[in-house]
């Protein structure tokens, strides 16, 4: 009896100890598109947009909390420190818009 049930204690503490690894999450520019345009998110992770358009472009937050700038074939990204909505968009195509949501 005693054994499974200490195992069970390490399980527990090894998930209480090492919360999901931050991951990044890819974003690609496309035909004046953000490809996804919504996407979600955990405290931590990279959001990392890639430029595959014959443009520059940008991912300008709307409030001015960060700007990215994508030249052709660039790539740029940021790393989501709090929940929250995020809206940005291009500063050169104001246009293009996306969304990130950051859940904790
Ligand atoms: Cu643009």
């Amino acid at each position: 009896m005693q054994k499974p049930f200490a195992l069970i204690v390490m399980a527990m503490v090894f998930v209480a100890t090492f919360p999901a690894a931050a991951k990044t999450i890819h974003i690609d520019i496309n035909k004046m598109a953000y490809s996804p345009a919504k996407v979600t998110a955990h405290v931590g992770d990279v959001i990392e947009w890639t430029n595959s358009d014959i443009v520059d472009h940008s991912a300008t937050e709307k409030d001015g909390k960060f700007e990215v700038i994508l030249p052709v074939k660039g790539k740029a990204n940021i790393t989501v420190k709090e929940a929250g909505v995020i809206d940005y968009y291009c500063k050169f195509h104001p246009n293009m818009d996306g969304k990130i949501e950051v859940v904790k």
